[in-house]
């Protein structure tokens, strides 16, 4: 436990009906009593309807007190619901801060209940997608790692792991027994069954990232095809200039819609031409390139070869004038027919996973997972060669640590530093 008492605003700065303060740590009671007037005293997580005098200001709040362990950091926590003007709260704060407490930086709150053991790092993760999350596919997979399923999978990878170790430590202490082929086998099995459930995980990044982050959708074509017609179809509203001039892009140009829970981040980008007019032109059409290369799909406006390892949609644009059917999916930016159908035709082609099922949704869970995976593997393969058991052993050491790292037992200062830097100060 730390030895300072932590407060900050944890609401969103601005004007609201209510605004929560929150102060955490060994003082937390004491400094809270100093300003919190009320005809009960503070009970055990119960909300106290009382005033709060700061010497310059009073305002009628609810405080509540959440004694240590049974709070959100571990520590003692005091939360503090006053109405929600920036002057109250910076008051209330500030005298708080007066009192002994010290102002919160980011994610320190969760920081602490990391370091008290209430939340492990992949559950922290859950908790700062879940206040960025701008979808509910987001949402959801944010809510799935908040709530432990992540942590629930890799602890029976570590379990399964440290089982295998000791089996395979047990035919090195009794080599006598004849148990070492047997066991090798035996352990060869497992190995390859934890190899399996390790996969199981990294194959969910994919769509883990994308319900998370969004889909990258990215509109190539040449120029006047009608690319920044279709951003503005489909975003909702003129983003993009529309001119009927050849070559109006001239930069990439983002917007970002949602469809069946799904954030899809569009980039509309210059038209692709040869006799570009001028440096500018010639730059935007590099950046067109870059865009396309980045996509999780690319909808290519006409006959442009596109270079991507992104999936491709091709369209036929301007179908309200252009009546020929080349069996190309049709539509008018302009009218905006086939713009719902072509998004559901976007949602199918990416496949975001949206179900209740735990994915991992970002790079570092992924990287630690794999290490795991490919560590697992050397071990299987030595468990296959008969070679010598320390050796395997130390395989799978390294195959627990990655896994480990996934929820900090094992992660370093670096990556929880870089975890809690994403926060915003009060949570
Ligand atoms: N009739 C009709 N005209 C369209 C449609 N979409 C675009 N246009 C027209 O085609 C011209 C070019 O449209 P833009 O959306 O600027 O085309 P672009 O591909 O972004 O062009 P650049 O930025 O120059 O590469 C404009 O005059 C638009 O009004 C459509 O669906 N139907
Ligand atoms: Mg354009």
């Amino acid at each position: 436990m730390k030895d300072d008492t932590i407060a900050a605003i944890s609401t969103a700065h601005g004007r609201g009906a209510v605004a929560l303060i929150r102060m955490s740590g060994k003082e937390s009671l004491k400094i809270c009593q100093t300003v919190f007037k009320s005809k009960e005293g503070l009970e055990e997580r119960k909300a106290i309807y009382g005033i709060v005098d700061t010497g310059s200001l009073k305002d009628d709040v609810i405080a509540v007190f959440y004694p240590s362990p049974r709070s959100y950091t571990g520590e003692d926590v005091v939360e503090i619901f006053c109405h929600g003007s920036t002057v109250i709260t910076e008051n209330i704060l500030r005298t708080l801060i007066k009192k002994g407490a010290r102002y919160a930086q980011r994610g320190e709150f969760t920081r602490r209940a990391f370091e008290n053991g209430k939340l492990t790092l992949s559950e922290s993760e859950g908790i700062i997608d879940l206040i960025d999350a701008q979808s509910e596919s987001a949402a959801r997979a944010a809510y799935n790692l908040a709530s432990g399923k992540l942590k629930e999978k890799t602890k029976e990878i570590t379990d399964a792991i440290k089982n295998l170790t000791a089996n395979l430590n047990a035919v090195l202490d009794y080599p006598e027994e004849d148990l070492e082929t047997d066991g090798y086998e035996e352990c060869l099995e497992k190995c390859r069954e934890i190899i399996k459930k390790t996969e199981r995980l990294t194959d969910t990044y994919e769509s883990g990232k994308k319900a998370n982050e969004g889909v990258c959708v990215v509109i190539a074509g040449r120029p006047n095809v009608g690319k920044s017609t279709l951003l503005n179809a489909l975003v909702g509203f003129e983003r993009a200039i529309v001119t009927s001039q050849a070559g109006t892009t001239r930069d990439t140009v983002e917007g970002s819609y949602v469809y069946g829970g799904v954030l899809f981040k569009v980039t509309d980008t210059a038209g692709v031409r040869d006799d570009y007019d001028n440096e500018a032109e010639r730059m935007g059409i590099q950046r067109s390139f870059d865009a396309v290369k980045g996509a999780d799909i690319v909808l290519v406006l006409d006959d442009l070869n596109v270079e991507t390892a992104a999936e491709k949609l091709y369209i036929r644009t301007k179908c309200d004038e252009n009546k020929s059917d080349d069996g190309r999916f049709a539509v008018s930016g302009k009218t905006g027919e086939n713009i719902e159908e072509l998004k559901k035709i976007i949602f199918d082609k990416v496949g975001v996973n949206t179900g209740g099922e735990v994915l991992l949704t970002n790079l570092r869970q992924f990287d630690a997972l794999t290490k795991c995976k490919l560590a697992l593997e050397r071990a299987a393969d030595g468990l296959k060669e008969n070679i010598d058991a320390e050796l395997v052993t130390v395989d799978l050491l390294e195959a627990l640590s990655a896994a480990g790292s996934v929820d900090g037992a094992s992660a370093t200062a670096e990556v929880v530093d870089g975890i809690f830097s994403r926060f915003c100060v009060g949570k």
